[in-house]
Order: C-alpha cells, then sequence, then structure tokens
C-alpha cells in the first residue's frame, strides 16, 4: 500500500521498527545450556559496570577494595540508594534501568528493590529468556565465545548451545592482544606453539582456529583492539593477523570483526568498569579492508571522531560493514547523530546498532531506546524523500527496516537468517 501522508508515514515507520524482529549482532549474553554465564535480574542489572563507575562518581569516601569485597546484593543496594534514590537515575545506563523494570510492569512508584527481587526469586531461567526476548523483540542474539576461557571451554565440551535464538562468535583476543600468556594456554590446548612464534605455531594457530570454528560454528571471530592498533605492523599481533586470521576467515568464509579503540584498565580497581577510549587510525582500517578484498570485515569503532571515516571507508570497500554505537557511544544524543550519517552515507547498508548487553534484561532497554532513535532518523529520511516526489510503499518500508535490523548482517554473511520463515 502506498504511503500518502507525512503523518502517515511517520505513524507506519515507527509501528515497523517497533515490531520487526532483530538479530543482535554482538551481545555478551549466553544460551541457558551456558549455566551461570547468563546473567539476569535486577542484582545483576544495578551491578552493570557502566553503573559502577557512575557510583563511583558519587561516592568519594567510598574505597575501591571495600566495594569489591561487598557482595552482590550488597553492591546493588548500594547502587540503587546512590543513583537512583540520592539522585534521579537520568544518565543512559540509569534510565535503561528505568525502562527495564516499568517494562516488566514493576511499581516504580514505591522504589522498593527487595519487592523487584522477590520476582526474580520466583522465576525460571528459560521463560524468563523467552520473556525477555519476546518482549525486546529479538529473534537472533549472537554472543561473544572466549576459547581461553577455562569455564566456558568446560560448557562447551558440554555441547553448548543447543538453542537456535544464541549462535556464536569466535572471540580471540588474547591471540592478539595477550601472546605472552595466550600461547601457554593454546599449548595447554595441545597446540606446538612457541611464545617467539617459530617453527609451526602459525599453522599450529590456525589448526587452533579451524577447530574452534569446527565446535562453535560462529558467524564471525573477534577482537577488540586498543585505539593505538596498527596495521600492517611488524608485531606479534601483526603476525598472527595475516598467518593465521586472515587465511582462516578466508578459508572457512566468515569475516574478522574488529572492535578498534579500547584503553583497557586506565583505572585498574574500577575493574570491568576501570577501561576508556582513544581516538585511533582509520589508514589500519583501510589498509587491512582493501588489501583483503576477499575476506569480509565487521567493524565498529569506539571514538565518536573516528565515525565519519569509517563511514567513508566503507563507501570505498564493499567487504567491510559497519556496525553499532558501541560502549561509550551508546548514548541518545551519539546514537541519532551517528546513525543520520551513516544512513546519508551508506543508505540501508549498514548495521546501525548491536546491543551489547551483558545482562539478558538489558535487551529491553537497549533495543527500545535505539528503536525510538532509528525510526525518528528513518523518519526524517523518508519524509525527505516523499518531499522530493518519491512515491513510497509500506512493503518497501518493512524490507528496508527488516535490512536494518538484521537483514544486512545475514547478507553480508552470505548466510540465510536462521530465524526466517
Ligand atoms: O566486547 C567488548 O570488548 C566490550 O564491548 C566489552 O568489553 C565492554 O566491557 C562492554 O560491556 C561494553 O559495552
Ligand atoms: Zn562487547
Amino acid at each position: 500500500m502506498a504511503i500518502r501522508t507525512e503523518e502517515q508515514l511517520i505513524a507506519f515507520v515507527q509501528e515497523t521498527v517497533r515490531l520487526t524482529p532483530v538479530t543482535d549482532i554482538h551481545t555478551h549474553l549466553f544460551a541457558e545450556s551456558f549455566g551461570d554465564l547468563l546473567l539476569w535480574g535486577v542484582d545483576d542489572l544495578l551491578t552493570y559496570h557502566y553503573l559502577i563507575a557512575e557510583m563511583f562518581r558519587f561516592r568519594p569516601d567510598l574505597s575501591y577494595d571495600d566495594f569489591w569485597r561487598m557482595s552482590k546484593t550488597e553492591r546493588a543496594d548500594l547502587i540503587w540508594q546512590t543513583l537512583f534514590i540520592d539522585h534521579s537515575p537520568y544518565s543512559e545506563a540509569c534510565r535503561g534501568v528505568v525502562t527495564v523494570l516499568n517494562r516488566l510492569g514493576f511499581d516504580l512508584s514505591t522504589r522498593d528493590l527487595e519487592s523487584y527481587r522477590a520476582y526474580f526469586r520466583e522465576v525460571q531461567a528459560s521463560d524468563y529468556i523467552d520473556r525477555i526476548l519476546e518482549l525486546a523483540g529479538v529473534k537472533t542474539v549472537v554472543m561473544t565465545n572466549d576459547p581461553f576461557d577455562d569455564y566456558e571451554r568446560e560448557r562447551w565440551s558440554g555441547g553448548g548451545s543447543t538453542d537456535p535464538r544464541f549462535l556464536a562468535a569466535l572471540r580471540i583476543d588474547p591471540l592478539l592482544n595477550g601472546w605472552d600468556s595466550a600461547y601457554m594456554k593454546l599449548q595447554q590446548q595441545g597446540y606446538a606453539v612457541t611464545q617467539d612464534f617459530s617453527g609451526d605455531t602459525a599453522a599450529e594457530v590456525r589448526r587452533f582456529l579451524h577447530d574452534w570454528i569446527g565446535r562453535m560454528n560462529p558467524l564471525y571471530m573477534a577482537v577488540s583492539l586498543p585505539n593505538d592498533f596498527a596495521y600492517p605492523e611488524p608485531s606479534l599481533r601483526g603476525r598472527v593477523i595475516d598467518e593465521c586470521i586472515l587465511p582462516v576467515a578466508e578459508e572457512a568464509g566468515i569475516p574478522f570483526a574488529l572492535m578498534i579503540g579500547v584503553k583497557r584498565k586506565v583505572n585498574p580497581s574500577l575493574k570491568d568498569a576501570g577501561d576508556s577510549l582513544g581516538y585511533s587510525d582509520i589508514g589500519a582500517v583501510e589498509r587491512i579492508v582493501s588489501g583483503h578484498p576477499n575476506v569480509k570485515f565487521l567493524v565498529t569503532m569506539l571514538s565518536r571522531e573516528n565515525q565519519h571515516e569509517l563511514a567513508v571507508t566503507a563507501r570505498k570497500n564493499r567487504n567491510l560493514l559497519i556496525f553499532g554505537c558501541w560502549w561509550f557511544l551508546n548514548n541518545p544524543s551519539l546514537i541519532e547523530e551517528i546513525t543520520r550519517m551513516r544512513l546519508e552515507l551508506l543508505g540501508g547498508s549498514v548495521i546501525p546498532q548491536h546491543s551489547d548487553c551483558r545482562v539478558l534484561d538489558q535487551l529491553l532497554y537497549k533495543w527500545d531506546h535505539s528503536r525510538t532513535i532509528i525510526a525518528k532518523v528513518l523518519g526524517d529520511k523518508y519524509t525527505d524523500l516523499l518531499r522530493a516526489g518519491w512515491r513510497l510503499e509500506e512493503d518497501e518500508i518493512r524490507r528496508d527496516v527488516e535490512g536494518l535490523l538484521g537483514g544486512a548482517f545475514w547478507t553480508f554473511l552470505g548466510k540465510p537468517d536462521p530465524s526466517a520463515k
């Protein structure tokens, strides 16, 4: 059916973005079979590392050690009191908790954390997973799977994920960012590697990657990289990329995902909350992507200042798909600015957002908040088209939105969306 008026257009875009199920291409969530690796519930929500960093800003009197000695419940109590009772929770991470509690139907007027906890004591993980995915409109979740983590490796020996809604991504940070300890872990797993990367090391790393690709069936291999990431580089990281990851990505036909711009542990006392960001050299992305046209690259960058040049780089290289407003960019003002710029430069050949959820419940707020902005930006773009005389059909808008919320990802992978009817 044709769209006739701007009012009809805006209402249709909002409704379509709200109802179109999402493929969430990067999260830290796990299927139920991974047991307690999956975080969920109000105490995990409140102890999300984004909120820990925010709480400490209001509590100069509290020592880091005292905080880390507390139980999870005590930490959650403290964060609730500091960020939700003593102050208004309008930062994006705090507002997220409010959105979640509201969407779960809790009475926010009581501000009674104990009564919210009572619900979570009763509910079963499998029912809760169903409820959250349904409420969030998320059909597929891509996990972050670490073969260097002993605990997670055991879960893979037990079969990994049997839930088709949770798909794997092979995360290989230690190979690229910590070879001096990674090589020992590889040795423990039976690979004949050496610390100085001599002999069969490169072949053995490739064998390791192929083995894990066979075990996990990952959609891509992923790494986070520091802001001073350089390519090419006469370093161990450079060799691992050139001699191991790129050839395996090409042979296995899966993308290499680079998440660039992290400064890890600028404040180690904050643990996961102690990472920061820095501006990166887009030249490194240009060179790796254009030098390997037969490898697919998924790239996101953490610094706001890299976003425009990253989008332009994608225009030049069809083997590059840019994704998400990552971490410190996942704030409404920045999501709007970045999404608008990307759609203007790349049309629908982009993944505007991923959730990066660490706690299942966060799917509710990350996608609610992002959907509102994506709909707003798209509404503006279609309005401009309508005013320019372009006739729009509802089916075309549906097609476009499906692309942005997951279709473009599956097309890029060259795989059918497993949840498509
Ligand atoms: O995947 C990553 O490296 C990052 O997204 C995480 O390390 C980070 O802590 C995450 O919670 C950000 O959203
Ligand atoms: Zn992440």
